[in-house]
This record gives C-alpha cells, sequence and structure tokens, in this order.
C-alpha cells in the first residue's frame, strides 16, 4: 500500500531514470545496442532497483503509463545521441505482459516513435517467454509490431515454455540466453548443451542470438568457441547513466 501510493506519486513527479547497458559483437567487441534499464530515484529511500517495484507497478497496472515513458524516455535519448553525432545504435526495451496486453499498445508505441522522430528500425522490445502463453493472441500483436520494423528479442530465453520447435514459427528477431546458463558454461556441460543447442538451432532458423549475465573471459572464451556473435554482461560494462554511456560509446569507437 505504501510503496504503491510512493509509485504512484513517483510516476507524477519524474523520479524515474534510465541507465543503458552496452550490447557488444564478442568478437570484434564493437558495440551494437543498448538495453534501457529503469531505476527509481527515490528523495528519501535513494536508488529503489527494479526488482523492488517492477512486479508492484505490474500488479497495479501503474506498469502502463511507467512503462510508456520508459519506452519515450528511451526513444528520445537514442535520437539524441544520432544527433549529437554518436554510432547509430539500437535500443532495447523490456517491455512486461501487461504492457503488451494493452489495447492501445501498438498505436502507442507508433506516436511515440512518430513524435520523437526516431526509425522504428533502431527500436527493439524484449519480452519474456510469458508472452508466449496464448499463442493466437500473441502472434497478431508481434506481426503488428514487426511489421512497423521494429526487432523483437525473447528476453530470458530457455527458461520458460518456448521450445525451439514452434520458436520458428513467431515472428521475433533474436533470441536472448538467459544468465543462468551464461554463469557456468564453462563449467556445466548441461549449461554448455543448452547454449550450444541455442546457438546453432537459431542459426539454422535464422535468428540472432545474444548472452547475457557474460561476467569473465571465460565465458567469453568458452562462447566464442560456440560460434556466439553476440553478448552483453559486466565483464564488458554495467548497465551506464547517460554520462558514463556516452564516455563507453566514445572509448569503443
Ligand atoms: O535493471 P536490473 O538490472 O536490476 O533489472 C532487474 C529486472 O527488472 C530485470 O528482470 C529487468 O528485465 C527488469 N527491468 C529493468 N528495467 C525494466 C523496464 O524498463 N521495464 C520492465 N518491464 N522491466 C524492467
Ligand atoms: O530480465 P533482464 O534480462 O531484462 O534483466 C537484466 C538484469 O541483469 C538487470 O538487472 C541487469 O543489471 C543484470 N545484469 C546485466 N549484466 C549482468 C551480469 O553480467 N551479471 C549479473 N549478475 N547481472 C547482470
Ligand atoms: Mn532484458
Ligand atoms: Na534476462
Amino acid at each position: 500500500r505504501l510503496l504503491e501510493n510512493a509509485l504512484r506519486k513517483a510516476i507524477k513527479k519524474q523520479e524515474f531514470y534510465l541507465e543503458y547497458q552496452p550490447k557488444l559483437n564478442i568478437s570484434t567487441n564493437e558495440i551494437i545496442g543498448m538495453e534501457a534499464l529503469v531505476r527509481w530515484n527515490h528523495p528519501d529511500l535513494g536508488t529503489i532497483p527494479p526488482v523492488k517495484f517492477i512486479s508492484l507497478a505490474e500488479s497495479t497496472g501503474l506498469i502502463i503509463p511507467l512503462g510508456e515513458w520508459i519506452l519515450r524516455e528511451s526513444c528520445r535519448q537514442t535520437k539524441e545521441w544520432q544527433e549529437k553525432g554518436y554510432p547509430q545504435l539500437r535500443v532495447s526495451v523490456n517491455v512486461s505482459v501487461r504492457q503488451f496486453e494493452d489495447p492501445y499498445f501498438i498505436e502507442k508505441i507508433k506516436r511515440i516513435l512518430h513524435e520523437i522522430g526516431l526509425d522504428p528500425h533502431w527500436l527493439e522490445i524484449e519480452l519474456t517467454e510469458s508472452v508466449f502463453a496464448d499463442l493466437k493472441h500473441t502472434v497478431p500483436i508481434l506481426e503488428g509490431i514487426r511489421n512497423l520494423g521494429i526487432h523483437i528479442s525473447v528476453d530470458d530465453f530457455g527458461t520458460g515454455y518456448s521450445s525451439l520447435s514452434y520458436i520458428k514459427h513467431l515472428p521475433i528477431d533474436t533470441l536472448k540466453v538467459d544468465q543462468s546458463f551464461i554463469k557456468d558454461v564453462h563449467l556445466n556441460h548441461q549449461s554448455k548443451a543448452i547454449v550450444s543447442a541455442v546457438i546453432h538451432l537459431a542459426e539454422t532458423i535464422g535468428l540472432n542470438v545474444i548472452a547475457e549475465g557474460i561476467e569473465t573471459l571465460e565465458h567469453v572464451e568458452a562462447l566464442s568457441k560456440d560460434g556466439l556473435k553476440f553478448g552483453q554482461g559486466y565483464f564488458y560494462s554495467r548497465p551506464l547513466r547517460c554520462e558514463a554511456f556516452e564516455e563507453f560509446v566514445t572509448n569503443n569507437a
């Protein structure tokens, strides 16, 4: 209750900000994009991480206005970076099932992109597998999003319902292998087998794969051997505030 009211006020007072975590080509170390991650800067409690408020925002429906702000702000920032002459990068935004099920979702995205003047090609949305529980309902929405030119990636891949047999029928672009499989990929045969299977099968059906949660050089080496192209994780960079992200991009160029 208390936190719910605080969250309601925080949305009105705009106490949120975004951090950006780089995504890289793991063989060239070239930056290919960034994931926007929300943080709440509470006036008394300081920075509150999303694990403390996203599920509350979802259960109360506050994720709808909050999610709209996150989409708008990440698109606005991406456009600003393009205009400032930074390399053109795609921004990935996490979208909750609740937002995805909002009948105005596609209209809202269109309006935001139009207002900001950002080409849809530079936007990617990250959805978890829970979205795919009801395919009859999901596929037309995914197609609508993709027809705009927006990319779609499946977040935390491997932890939910999907099997590669039905993934092949979905209008998606990228599988994001869950960090739980990356953590011990260099030590555990089972994790390694799962990661290899995802990489190779994704390749045959024409999807991109990115690994999240890369923390060490051992991870990079094990994943490169398996033919993985893209990655993200503390080994490269933590999520960064705008200024630090600009610095990262400048040093990476
Ligand atoms: O950002 P952090 O690194 O702490 O993320 C923790 C969890 O919160 C992750 O599951 C992440 O997907 C989720 N999360 C972070 N930012 C957002 C956001 O902007 N929207 C939604 N829906 N979830 C987010
Ligand atoms: O659910 P989602 O994949 O969107 O959430 C990403 C979460 O993982 C965020 O909380 C982000 O800060 C965190 N994260 C990103 N890179 C790493 C990493 O290398 N190690 C760990 N432990 N967490 C990471
Ligand atoms: Mn994500
Ligand atoms: Na994830």
